[in-house]
């Protein structure tokens, strides 16, 4: 019954089903994705895209990239999961291998890139207090307005999205939000002495691709240095090649004081997250004080060294630099007043979409899956335009046609 149910149901059955069945916390694009392989999807009636989303920059390695799926496969059938309450003979030479890689004394692996951040949110303020001596429960920490950093109860303190924070409040204390890209705020809030940390995307993903001022990174990381403040960099969505270099941090040469990666980590076959700070602030957290049953696990450690060996054999920074420049140039040339802006940094980057007859980025979008490319809007108005950095020039001009070719027969 299960096979025959399973083969017998249309992309609307499934649909239905998960209506039915599931929690509405989400309005998908109506398609139902059945395989994936590199920068194209299928629909379960056999239909092809070019996946422009990539799991929001988990997949820049390309659906199912068979090193990173080898990786995972061989693992799973021979060690699995151990928590933490053992060693295991993947954890080591994980560890060695990713803070060689990024170059930091220590990693403290998690899974979701909620947790990575809710991680170093308790890592600065612990070091806060054992470090700059700020009283015990005192510590502040400075965010951006419009953030994305996750959907708990204490990163949604920081949000200031209406929905993402209303009816789930009430809301952790000391946290500070200042606008974005804006270093005279900044300034303003480093004069409290128990600010123990500053945290920012180098580039505001949810909102709409923002990317700062030229110099906003390298100045904002001097202000809290000068301050004995910690600089820590959500990269959970900028990381890992998405944005032209290995960091977005790395567009400026800002070094920073912890570091936050999910997402792509993995090339999105599994969930992992990762923390890296140095000695003197990684080790404040001691034995028992943190953790969880799936952080560092054997899968996750040998799918995560794949994906990040892929991101190097492929030069895929440099890939995404490249056509990052010709998407936008390409985007540019787009004669129709309903793009009213094109902005982004390698191959995370949006337009924004001004209505035309009533017809919005949604529309803009359920025209694009017809035409065989999958994007989705944020906040309304911006259409966020990443696929996968494996994409080739010929690929993404065969995109650059399609998105043109839409957005044309909304004139
Ligand atoms: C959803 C948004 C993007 C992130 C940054 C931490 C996290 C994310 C900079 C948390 C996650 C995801 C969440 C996902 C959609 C996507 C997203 F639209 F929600 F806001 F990318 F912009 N820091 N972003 O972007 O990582 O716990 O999800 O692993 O919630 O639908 P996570």
């Amino acid at each position: 019954m299960e096979s025959v149910l399973k083969s017998k149901l249309s992309s609307d059955d499934i649909m239905k089903m998960e209506d039915k069945y599931g929690a509405h916390n989400y309005h998908p694009l109506p398609v139902v994705l059945s395989k994936g392989e590199g920068v194209y999807v299928w629909d379960v009636e056999g239909r092809k895209y070019f996946d422009f989303l990539s799991a929001y920059s988990a997949l820049n390695q390309g659906h199912c990239h068979p090193k990173i799926v080898k990786a995972m496969t061989d693992q799973a059938g021979r060690l699995a999961l151990t928590s933490r309450a053992f060693y295991n003979d993947c954890l080591y030479e994980y560890e060695k291998y990713v803070t060689e890689y990024f170059g930091f004394d220590r990693v403290l692996p998690m899974n979701t890139g909620a947790e990575g951040v809710e991680t170093a949110l308790k890592l600065v303020r612990k070091w806060g207090y054992k470090v700059k001596g700020i009283p015990q429960n005192q510590a502040k920490i400075i965010v951006c307005q419009n953030n994305f950093h996750g959907r708990t109860i204490t990163i949604i303190s920081a949000s200031n999205d209406p929905e993402a924070i209303d009816d789930f409040g009430p809301f952790t204390p000391g946290i500070i939000s200042i606008p974005y890209d804006d270093l005279d705020a900044l300034s303003k809030e480093l004069e409290d002495p128990n600010v123990c940390a500053f945290m920012v995307e180098p580039i505001q993903g949810e909102a709409g691709v923002y990317v700062p001022a030229e110099g906003y990174l390298k100045r904002a990381h001097a202000i809290c240095k000068k301050k004995n403040v910690l600089f820590v960099a959500d990269e959970v969505q900028t990381g890992i090649a998405r944005t032209g270099k290995l960091l977005a941090c790395d567009h400026e040469g800002v070094k920073p004081d912890v570091l936050i990666l999910g997402k792509a980590i993995s090339g999105g076959l599994f969930p992992v997250s990762a923390v890296f700070a140095n000695d003197d602030i990684m080790l404040v957290i001691k034995p028992g004080e943190h953790g969880s049953t799936f952080g560092g696990n054997p899968i996750a450690c040998k799918v995560a060294i794949a994906a990040l060996e892929v991101i190097k054999d492929e030069d895929l920074a440099n890939r995404s630099e490249y056509l990052g420049n010709i998407l936008r140039e390409e985007l540019g040339k787009i004669d129709s007043d309903m793009i009213t802006l094109v902005r982004g940094k390698g191959l995370l980057n949006a337009i924004v979409i001004q209505p035309k007859n009533g017809k919005v980025a949604w529309d803009v979008c359920l025209a694009l899956k017809e035409n065989g490319l999958l994007a989705k809007p944020t906040h309304n108005d911006i259409i966020r335009f990443a696929p996968p950095l494996v994409i080739t020039e010929e690929q993404l001009m065969e995109c650059v046609d399609i998105i043109a070719t839409t957005i044309n027969s909304f004139e």
